[in-house]
């Protein structure tokens, strides 16, 4: 016997299920349950603000899934206003990604709906609202739509004794003029999982422990760099996905939606701030102390004097087998001004979405997206169902090894990533920045 619930899955509307009481029948208990309500909450003494979150906290739960085996989580939305959940970095239909622009139902206000999907790749993912915000710093992703998501593979190897995941976030939103007259927006308050410095818990960690981080950044807007005084981060993965290259750092950058997993020895004992590198930053909150066993007193920090990065220095070596050439896609990102003190548009290729588009893809291909990024702007890029695969970032020698969901296109420079084209079905591409996708910085991609 075939049961409703399997016939979704074998009809590829697996989807979004709603409505369940219609057919008299009780259905199986989902594997997860989502509220997205309105909440009060407390960044600070100082700070209390009204947005909207996933079940009653912020950042949401962690969700651990394991890679492979299918889940149904069973979304209520408590709001007075159309909602969707983006399963950020998952390769899934486009029914249930959780992008209305591909095709994924939005959730009405009152109602509940079911997303069944079969969880991959293993690795840190994370889910978030996709909805528009516009000038409304209480929607979208600045609000408090955010939690953290793990894959778990088959087999892992537990090279750690102790994780944390920490999400990066800025709040209380408001208009800015930039020095080339658009508009951005500043923050009052910056937070690391929802509380200012001194407002939330420690990190408790034992000497000789070696702690693994997870960290996402899920501001609506900002790039965020992060140090962990006393101590050098080992980057092991990027976007949830291991770099060929593990590397210690002394500080980490992440554009918006960017992950950073990284490894830590316990080997310097003493209470030190975990924080973001800019002090204005610092200030607003964006820090948590990490306190080892007996020790106590004010986190200590150490401000480093220059901020360094770059993606290239996790990089493997140039694979050996010959390559098909990817078919070659130019996007030329442009802001285009819409009169005298009017708010910009973001064009790629000249276009706006919905008009904004590129040639089918057809299934089976490579892809290679050529960004040339002409404006003042720098912008995280993020495919939906796909990863792909750092190549080139501007400089002479192309790059190998290194997948990932979001690449950062820095001001008036250029980035080059390609993907399989194997995961067919509408895919959007967009700027995570949410004032930037508001304004048209977003494309639908098709393929059969
Ligand atoms: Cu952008």
């Amino acid at each position: 016997m075939i049961s409703r619930r399997d016939l979704l899955q074998y009809s590829g509307l697996a989807a979004l299920a709603a409505s369940w009481p219609a057919f008299g029948q009780e259905p199986p208990a989902p594997d997860f349950r989502i509220d997205i309500a309105p909440l009060t909450l407390d960044l600070s003494p100082r700070h209390r603000l009204k947005t909207t979150a996933y079940n009653g906290q912020v950042p949401g739960a962690l969700l651990r899934f394991k890679e492979n085996r299918p889940v149904t989580i069973e979304v209520t939305n408590r709001t007075d206003r159309p909602e969707v959940v983006h399963w950020h970095g998952l390769f899934l239909p486009p029914e249930v990604d959780g992008a209305v622009e591909e095709g994924t139902p939005p959730i009405p206000a009152g109602s509940s709906a079911r997303y069944t999907f079969t969880p991959r790749p293993a690795g840190f993912r994370w889910y978030h609202t996709h909805t528009m915000a516009m000038n409304d710093f209480t929607r979208g992703q600045y609000s408090g739509q955010h939690g953290f998501l793990m894959i778990e593979p088959a087999a892992e190897p537990a090279r750690y004794d102790q994780e944390f995941f920490l999400a990066l976030h800025d709040w209380d939103g408001y208009l800015l003029a930039s020095g080339d007259g658009a508009m951005n927006p500043g923050y009052a308050v910056a937070t690391i999982n929802g509380r200012a410095m001194g407002s939330g818990e420690p990190l408790r960690v034992r000497q000789g422990q070696r702690i693994l981080l997870h960290i996402l950044n899920s501001s609506p807007t900002e790039v965020h760099w992060i140090a962990l005084a006393g101590h050098d981060l080992r980057v092991v993965a990027l976007d949830g996905n291991p770099v060929p290259t593990p590397r210690p750092v002394p500080m980490l950058r992440l554009a918006p939606a960017e992950r950073v997993c990284a490894v830590v020895e316990m080997n310097n004992p003493g209470v030190w701030v975990l924080g973001e590198v800019r002090r204005h930053v610092q200030a607003l909150g964006m820090a948590v102390a990490l306190e080892y066993e007996d020790r106590r007193g004010p986190a200590r920090w150490e401000q480093p004097s220059d901020l360094i990065w770059n993606y290239e220095q996790f990089t493997g070596a140039k694979p050996t087998l010959p390559e098909d050439p990817p078919v070659i896609v130019p996007l030329v990102i442009e802001s285009k001004f819409r009169g005298h003190g009017a708010m910009e548009a973001w064009t790629l290729n000249g276009k706006s979405y919905p008009e904004a588009a590129i040639a089918p893809l057809e299934r089976g291909r490579r892809y290679r997206l050529q960004f040339v990024n002409r404006s003042m702007d720098d912008h995280p890029l993020h495919l939906h169902r796909h990863s792909f695969e750092l190549r080139n970032l501007g400089a002479p020698q192309d790059i190998h090894g290194i997948l990932k969901d979001v690449v950062l296109v820095p001001a008036l420079g250029r980035a080059e990533v390609e993907f399989a084209a194997d995961h067919p079905g509408a895919t959007l591409f967009h700027c995570h920045q949410q004032n930037h996708m508001d304004l048209g910085f977003m494309m639908v991609i098709n393929y059969a």
